[in-house]
């Protein structure tokens, strides 16, 4: 296999096809024991290729959007030797990062930037005079994301040198949805318009390589642009081919309506016709938007059978595709039990709606879609839409359940703030991913909601201990005229049995899980939030064996905090240890010192969370909280360590994990 993207631009064609299939190969082979983004690389390996035939990087850019498909391009520069230990601990990250390599200009993990960000590096590289050619790779499902469109508005307008890859594939993580998808659909599917393609892909491929070649490409390309504008006269009358993006019948090609030339569909399998098309591209003097037709998957049929399973996974066998059953007694996953309970809910109230953003498996959606499609609605990669389309359907009435992970969320923060919370609708937030999602990075990790929201008026925020706890919470949101969010982690709850009926819970009120046995002891109150609550029982009992007094308290809200439980022990206590899977800085263990402030305890406080840094990729959850401290050991080490280390009268000291 070759060593650097130089390598690739001494082959032949014939190597090149060689390369491809050992590519997916390697993929397939390399991914079945710690898994990841197989389906969406296996799907660009003849793109990715293209692309570093023609192009140089570190010079040229590319840029990838949500960068979950640049396995190839880490093989092709450098890091072949590493795929095996992609989004493992001390691996190599599964997005484009920075840090890792000069090949990666910029770094990704959420949806819909990488033309902003493309359109940016070419309008730097306008104003500085020098050549790099910038190159963006964005998928069909990017273009359901309003900054997608935002960066499209302004293409022709900032720059004349723009190569824009629509890598098109039918499939976001589920199917794809929208009129964009549709519209998509209709310029593969058009006869006139296909036809147009492949009079221009053949003319191209016909000629002889060099400038002259070029030349006549432009001239052919000018012919065909010209044709095209007729097809969407002709096509005046006809249905068919009507939804052109401008709500009515003219140019049919909305990238052309914006400014920007469009050449395809192509497809994104031929390597010679992309490599021609790219040299091509390479040439012009406006802005381009290129249509790649490729397969999600391809070369590998289980991953071609399920797109969406193939999407992201965890291990699989190289051969069959098979995925390991899961152990019987396992804990159902947190998304399930959301999932679920949001069709428990919705089958009992006519008010209540399910929304996902792109996302009906990963959030548990997908089992409100089975059972009652006509209250669930997907909106596409398009955050911030889903939470201003919930507070409209929140002012006719509706309790709208908008399942979205954490880290997505943050996107719409002005539409939670401007919208929802100004505006006090009733909004329930379902904030899946709360929490490390360990493999992923720290683009996903869902650090920083509670700080995010805790500032803001209206708001009433929980994190439940257990799954059972969870629909309690979201039985509990659909009772309140306020907006609500509800934080839970990735992967599978506690294993606590979840009843038929949930429970409606006192607003504000935390759970106290065991009390002080006044034994005379040094007392210490663990107050553990979310799935913290079963490490501070841990904790608990270890530091019971050692002979100190412990209570332990599940807080459940976030906001509005429980004033008179926390002040109670905040006094009754020697030492107050505040645990959350969440970052420090302005988090829960923040929100219990400022009451403490406010009602002037001043008992000891020990803050156990994330600190003020990204935290990195890791093979497991675990191991990053052992890192960290966010473990039982540490809390017991650091309850140990006030009692060894403090003064006989202590004010309070801010101490971090
Ligand atoms: C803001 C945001 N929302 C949701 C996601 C989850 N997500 C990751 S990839 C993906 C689908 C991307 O589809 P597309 O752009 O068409 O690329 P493909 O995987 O099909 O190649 C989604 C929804 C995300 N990364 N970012």
């Amino acid at each position: 296999m070759v060593d650097g993207p130089a390598h690739v631009k001494k082959l032949t064609p014939a190597q090149l096809e060689q390369l491809a299939e050992e590519i997916r190969q390697e993929l397939i082979e390399g991914l079945a024991k710690g898994g990841g983004h197989l389906g969406p690389n296996l799907g660009v390996v003849e793109l990715t290729l293209a692309l570093h035939s023609v192009f140089t990087t570190p010079h040229d850019k590319f840029v990838w959007d949500v960068s979950h498909q640049v396995y190839v391009h880490k093989m092709l520069t450098g890091r072949k030797n590493r795929l095996r230990t992609i989004r493992q601990t001390d691996g190599l990250n599964g997005f484009a990062l920075r840090t890792e390599s000069e090949h990666d200009c910029f770094g990704a993990g959420h949806a819909g930037t990488a033309l902003s960000a493309a359109l940016g590096m070419a309008a730097a590289r306008d104003k500085k005079g020098t050549d790099e050619n910038v190159v963006c790779i964005f998928g069909d499902a990017a273009l359901t994301n309003g900054i997608s469109f935002e960066a499209l508005n302004n293409i022709s307008h900032t720059t004349k040198k723009f190569i824009g890859i629509l890598n098109d594939n039918e499939w976001s993580i589920a199917k794809n949805v929208g009129a964009i998808s549709g519209y998509l659909n209709k310029l593969i599917t058009n006869p006139s318009y296909n036809k147009l393609s492949k009079d221009f892909e053949n003319f191209i491929r016909k000629l002889p390589k060099g400038g002259l070649a070029l030349k006549l490409a432009h001239m052919a390309e000018e012919g065909v642009k010209g044709a095209i504008s007729e097809v969407g006269m002709r096509q005046k009358s006809e249905v068919a081919f009507s939804a052109d993006g401008r709500g009515g019948y003219g140019n049919p090609v909305l990238f052309e309506e914006l400014g920007i030339r469009y050449l395809g569909p192509i497809d994104g399998h031929n390597l010679p016709l992309l490599i021609s098309t790219l040299e091509f591209a390479k040439t012009c003097d406006h802005p381009i938007v290129i249509h790649v037709l490729t397969q999600k998957g391809k070369g590998f049929e289980a991953a071609l059978k399920f797109p969406e399973k193939f999407h992201g996974l965890g291990s699989y066998d190289a051969k069959t595709g098979e995925t390991p059953a899961s152990k019987p007694g396992t804990p159902p996953m947190y998304q399930d039990v959301m999932g679920q309970t949001a069709v428990k809910l919705a089958q009992k109230n006519n008010t209540i709606v399910g929304i996902t953003a792109a996302m009906p498996t990963g959030t548990g959606m997908k089992h409100l879609e089975k059972a009652m499609p006509d209250r669930y609605i997907d909106v596409g990669i398009a955050e911030e839409h889903g939470v201003i389309f919930a507070a409209g359907m929140a002012t006719m009435g509706y309790h709208p359940i908008v399942a979205i992970y954490s880290t997505f969320l943050q996107r719409a923060y002005d539409c939670i703030h401007h919208d929802v919370c100004l505006q006090d609708l009733p909004v329930i937030f379902c904030m899946d991913r709360a929490g490390l999602s360990a493999n992923d990075g720290p683009t996903h990790h869902g650090l920083f909601d509670i700080s995010y929201l805790r500032c803001l008026p209206n708001v009433i925020a929980m994190a439940p201990a257990n799954e059972d706890e969870l629909a309690d919470m979201m039985f509990t949101a659909t009772h309140q005229n306020h907006p609500v969010f509800i934080r839970y982690p990735r992967g599978t709850a506690e294993g606590v049995p979840v009843k038929d009926q949930p429970q409606l819970l006192e607003i504000g009120k935390a759970q106290v899980v065991q009390n002080f046995s006044t034994n005379g002891k040094k007392k210490v109150a663990l107050f553990g939030l979310g799935p913290m609550n079963t490490i501070a029982r841990k904790a608990a009992q270890q530091l019971e064996t050692e002979g100190y007094d412990v209570a332990v308290i599940n807080p459940r809200f976030t906001k509005p905090i429980d004033a008179g439980t926390t002040e109670f022990f905040g006094r009754a206590a020697d030492l107050v240890v505040t645990l959350e899977d969440h970052v420090l800085m302005g988090g829960y263990g923040s929100a219990v010192l400022e009451l403490f402030s406010e009602k002037n305890v001043t008992t000891q406080v020990v803050r156990i969370g994330w600190p003020d840094q990204f935290i990195e990729h890791a093979t497991t959850q675990d191991e990053l909280r052992k890192k960290y401290g966010l473990s039982v050991e540490n809390t017991v080490a650091k309850v140990k360590a006030q009692f060894d280390e403090a003064p006989a009268k202590v004010t309070r000291l801010i101490e971090v994990a």
